[in-house]
């Protein structure tokens, strides 16, 4: 059975995932959904999640959205074919990448997403018929400062890792959002060096398969130019 994964190149969420995938022996294959013409508000689409977001998946009968949900999943579903590390079995190493994962969507996603809609898709998607406030920019930039403080002084504290001893989907996921703000030349790790070594950290480890699923979206960066 092929697990299909649908998703944009230009997702984060969709990104991790596909990095996750590709670093296990889970068959999958990709469904390109444009969310610029959107293909995920098809009724087609719709049938696959009626969240009508991306990344979701169909694996036999059963489909599903929302990237924490679909990672839980296959892990536990395919366990032999995922190591360890990337969702652990143990209770107490699981419910530390769990942890990060309760803090991901408004933490470290919140602080990336949240400028990058106000600095790249606010201007885009109005056709530059719209901008951000400075007082938008201004409290988007101070959301992002006190999301990645917790994430250097809590969860990589004393780690290498956000959770535990090695790579999780917790830093998969955190590394993709990171990532985002490169479009609008925004260095996320400016001024943090232990933030910094631990994006190069991640992006080592997952050679080659992050560059693989970067290049595909940064093949498609004329999408987000007026
Ligand atoms: N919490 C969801 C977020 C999914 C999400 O917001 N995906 C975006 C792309 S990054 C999307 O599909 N946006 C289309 C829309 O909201 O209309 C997840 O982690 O899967």
């Amino acid at each position: 059975m092929v697990v299909k994964v649908y998703t944009d190149f230009r997702s984060q969420p969709g990104r991790a995932l596909l990095i996750f995938l590709k670093n296990t022996k889970i068959p999958f294959e990709i469904v390109e959904v444009n969310l610029r013409v959107g293909d995920h508000k098809t009724p087609e689409f719709v049938k696959i999640t009626p969240l009508c977001t991306v990344p979701a998946i169909q694996d036999g009968d059963f489909s599903m959205g929302e990237t924490v949900a679909i990672i839980k999943y296959l892990a536990t579903k395919y366990a032999d074919l995922v190591p360890d590390h990337w969702y652990p079995k143990d209770l107490e190493k699981r419910a530390r990448v769990d942890e990060y994962m309760a803090f991901h969507h408004t933490g470290t996603r919140g602080g990336c997403c949240s400028i990058f809609v106000s600095e790249v898709l606010v201007p885009v998607y109005s056709k530059g018929k719209e901008h951000a406030s400075d007082e938008r920019l201004t409290r988007d930039k101070e959301n992002l400062t006190k999301r990645l403080d917790k994430l250097e002084n809590a969860f990589l504290r004393d780690n290498d890792w956000l959770a535990g001893d090695d790579i999780s989907v917790a830093d998969v996921l955190a590394v993709c959002e990171m990532m985002q703000n490169t479009v609008n030349g925004r260095d996320v790790t400016e001024g943090r060096p232990k933030l910094r070594a631990f994006l190069d950290r991640v992006k080592n480890r997952l050679k080659p398969s992050f560059d693989e699923v970067h290049n595909a979206w940064y093949a498609m960066w004329d999408t987000y130019k007026l």
